[in-house]
């Protein structure tokens, strides 16, 4: 009993010392420690259980294991396929006049049955790097076992004890470097005995040599998705053009400290060593979504060898210090701290089993807060990919959905907090991706439609592919998903007041997408400008004779999407004091657009007609996009159209996927109902185990904290974080909102750190859900009006109070870098 004690006392003495030489090793300022770990006092016994880790390209789930360690790894530009087929369907353009026809006489099912025609090919598929087991001989059982994520530092450990020894793995993944790295060291000298093997589900060789152990392969040239069963073989190696089917390579080095490390053929031994550092590094031969991936693909044996070399003459301290200083360097900007943090001394998935049965936790609200933040930082850096359906973390080989880029919702979302959260960096890739499907889009728009501008359809993947893809209309012909991504082009210039983006790169991209969008527009023959053929992401309507149908004309999602593109476009020109002409004409388009109607529920109405839906409680809430992510309806602006809101999510209800309940939580922060909204956080925060898919009544949290829709889908641990952002700070409509949907559970806090529209940088306290004090740094001169739901005042400014509604509005001037504190009057 005191022996126990005894050595659980110095695995935690073990585990505090850890935690403080990483902490000593940074100097970047923290701006308040709080406790932020996932822990286990068990290892994974499946992959949601595993602890993932990441540099936006190289990633790792950590199983634990004690007589075998298994790192499940990927690497993001990993994917089949090579560059997509801009024209699979010559004879695409014919079909949109009579489909036009069709839609003009009210005949949906002709619409949709000749929508269909107008299809081209699926994506590929992200795919897995490969498994690392390492076989850990040990005589006895353990005991004292931790594993544990501190995504305060960014790295992974897990400690356990055998006999009088204690074994310590600690991992990371680091973006500096591009390596994994691991060192398991053992506190009695000579007694680790280690062997490594790996494998992969994709086609290989493994040899070992020395002290390193290689794997090569080339990816298939095709992964039919998983959805679809039509192919014998679904994984298919057949290419002979050199375009089909990247090369990758990873690699996997031992330093020993004593003992000694042998080669066999496929696998790594290390026998009697004190510590044993393993370095894996990795590439892969993709040079970019229109270069064939073999023949003109880069030297993966080369970048990768370059990585290892670069990273193993450097000790593992070093390394680490390097990862947690420029991990810290995005992590330390923002701070959440809801009613203390509290500390609960329980293992993180009965901590989440425990707030599942209805206790309060608010610590693990913030945990999960910045767990959304830890992950962006983890699957997304810039020159990288951005973060697809489930960031960088995949172990299928068919993965659900492939795990592409799904942008009819999934892919934003994983971006929404990206500015808000002071992660601007981490948003850039998908402006990379932007830029490629804007060269792929052009092509689309021509040979599908013969149209002006640039399109993309529903998903998308690392070749850019942006054809209608092949399978039900009501998900395939949405071509808005250009338009969608345009926002984030916006929103990226909005919150750093980078005119040189917006001039460079921003602009032109979001022209193009607004000469789509104007030359898709048609008459209704009623004074409106309307889509057709036209879709509400994933929904089916019934008409007033009974019948169901997808494809119809003008949908509200559709509408919203042009009209806040066009709003945005016609701002920057403003901005960049540009393009007179073209502006008046996008007002002219804008002020010509169907409008918003009103149901006879009182719901904003999803469709052109006042039609039923065919599931009322669709995951779906695409009609809602006018107020988040767009800004076009508010309480303040526009009750009406918001009480419409309100009366849709009611309708809807609060079920759904987890990023359905993600969205739900932006929307009803934005409705300024924080109760509601942490009623969903709640209901987002349930402790499943659920591995299949479930589209009605999904949601829920996997015990390492990834969110289920079901399966595992990243998309809802952004969107939530999002969500509790949007809680405490609102920045649309050129307001800052302070504090506008707090819930009673957390009615003291303090959040730092925080982006707003404007260039600003913004930190709040309050107590008794009533602000205490905020700060607000000017990063770019420009002027600022604070929304609060009481009067405030401003130090260093001149300031001026207008009331709006129940609120006021407090405008001032700023000045670039200075510093603004508000208090109460
Ligand atoms: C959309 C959603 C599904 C899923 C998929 C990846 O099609 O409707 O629920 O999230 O994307």
């Amino acid at each position: 009993m005191i022996v126990n004690s005894l050595r659980t006392s110095l695995v935690q003495i073990l585990f505090l010392a850890l935690s403080l030489e990483a902490l000593a090793q940074t100097s970047v300022n923290k701006k308040e420690e709080v406790p932020l770990k996932l822990w286990y006092q068990k290892s994974a016994s499946n992959w949601n259980e595993a602890l993932p880790i990441g540099n936006g390209r190289l990633g790792a789930m950590i199983f634990g294991g004690v007589a075998e360690e298994h790192l499940q790894l990927n690497e993001a530009t990993l994917w089949s396929g090579g560059p997509a087929n801009l024209d699979p369907n010559p004879k695409a353009k014919q079909y949109l006049g009579s489909i036009r026809e069709a839609l003009l006489k009210e005949d949906y099912k002709k619409a949709e049955s000749l929508t269909s025609m107008l299809q081209g090919l699926f994506t590929e598929s992200y795919l897995s790097l490969g498994d690392l087991y390492i076989r850990h001989n040990l005589k006895g059982e353990a005991t004292n076992y931790q594993r544990e994520l501190d995504i305060n530092h960014a790295v992974a450990r897990t400690t356990f004890q055998v006999g009088d020894v204690i074994y310590t793995r600690e991992y990371f993944s680091s973006a500096p470097d591009q390596v994994i790295a691991l060192r398991i060291t053992a506190s009695k000298e000579a007694s680790l005995n280690l062997t490594l093997k790996a494998s992969s589900e994709l086609q290989h060789n493994v040899a070992a040599a020395g002290d390193e152990m290689t794997i090569k392969g080339k990816a298939p040239s095709h992964v039919d998705p998983s959805y679809l069963q039509t192919m014998e073989i679904p994984v298919v190696y057949n290419d002979v053009s050199g375009c089909k089917g990247m090369r990758y390579a990873w690699s996997v080095k031992l330093k020993n400290k004593g003992g000694k490390v042998t080669a066999a053929g496929d696998s790594l031994s290390v026998n009697n060593a004190t510590e044993v550092t393993i370095y894996i590094s990795a590439a892969t031969s993709f040079n970019g979504f229109d270069k064939c991936p073999d023949s003109e693909g880069v030297d993966e044996q080369a970048l990768m060898n370059k990585y290892l070399t670069q990273s193993t003459v450097q000790d593992f301290s070093s390394l680490r210090e390097r990862h947690v200083a420029d991990y810290q360097s995005f992590f330390n900007r923002v701070s959440l701290i809801l009613d203390g943090n509290k500390d609960v001394k329980l293992p993180t998935n009965e901590r989440l089993l425990a707030y599942t049965k209805g206790a309060a936790d608010t610590g693990l609200e913030a945990l999960y807060f910045q767990f959304g933040r830890y992950l962006l930082i983890s699957s997304s850096r810039e020159g990288g990919r951005p973060a697809n359906l489930q960031g960088i973390w995949n172990h299928h080989l068919r993965a659900p959905w492939s795990s592409n880029y799904t942008v009819n919702i999934n892919t934003e979302m994983n971006y929404w907090m990206a500015e808000s959260c002071n992660l601007s960096e981490c948003h850039l890739p998908l402006m990379s991706l932007i830029k490629d499907v804007a060269v792929t889009g052009a092509e689309t728009a021509k040979n599908f439609y013969g149209l002006d501008g640039w399109t993309l359809h529903h998903n998308t993947d690392i070749w850019a592919a942006t054809n209608p893809v092949s399978g039900s209309p009501s998900w395939a012909n949405w071509p808005m998903g250009g338009a969608w991504l345009s926002r984030h082009l916006w929103e990226h210039y909005q919150y750093t007041g980078d005119r040189k983006f917006l001039e460079q790169v921003a602009y032109p991209l979001m022209k193009g997408s607004a000469a789509f969008c104007v030359s898709w527009l048609i008459e209704d023959g009623k004074g409106h400008l309307v889509t057709a053929p036209s879709t509400s992401p994933e929904n089916v309507f019934i008409t007033a004779d009974g019948s169901k149908g997808t494809v119809s004309v003008a949908t509200t999602m559709d509408m919203a999407i042009i009209r806040d593109l066009l709003n945005n476009v016609i701002r920057a020109s403003e901005v960049l004091n540009t393009d007179t002409d073209l502006r008046a004409a996008w007002k002219e388009k804008k002020q010509r657009l169907l409008p918003y109607q009103i149901g006879a529920k009182g719901n904003l109405q999803e469709w052109y007609k006042d039609w039923e839906d065919a599931e009322p409680q669709h995951r779906h809430i695409s009609h809602l996009y006018g107020i988040f992510p767009a800004d076009e309806i508010t309480p303040a602006l526009t009750p009406d159209l918001a009480k419409a809101v309100r009366r849709t999510m009611e309708l809807r209800g609060d079920g759904g996927t987890g990023w359905s309940k993600g969205w739900k939580i932006n929307v009803w922060a934005r409705l300024w109902d924080g109760n509601h909204a942490h009623k969903l956080i709640r209901e987002q925060l349930t402790l499943t185990g659920v591995e299949g898919t479930d589209y009605a009544n999904g949601g829920g949290t996997y015990p390492n904290l990834f969110d289920a829709h079901p399966p595992f889908q990243i998309d809802g641990n952004f969107g939530g974080t999002s969500g509790m952002t949007e809680m405490l700070l609102q920045s649309h409509q050129g307001e800052l909102h302070l504090l506008p949907a707090l819930p009673d559970g957390w009615s003291v806090g303090s959040v730092a750190g925080l982006r707003a529209r404007g260039a600003f940088e913004v930190s709040l306290s309050w107590e008794r859900k009533l602000l205490k004090t905020a700060t607000i740094k000017s990063l770019d001169g420009q002027s600022c009006t604070i929304r609060s739901s009481a009067p405030v005042k401003v130090k260093g400014a001149k300031f001026t109070i207008a009331k709006s509604g129940d609120s006021y509005l407090t405008t001032f001037p700023t000045s670039k870098g200075q510093l603004y504190t508000i208090s109460p009057r």
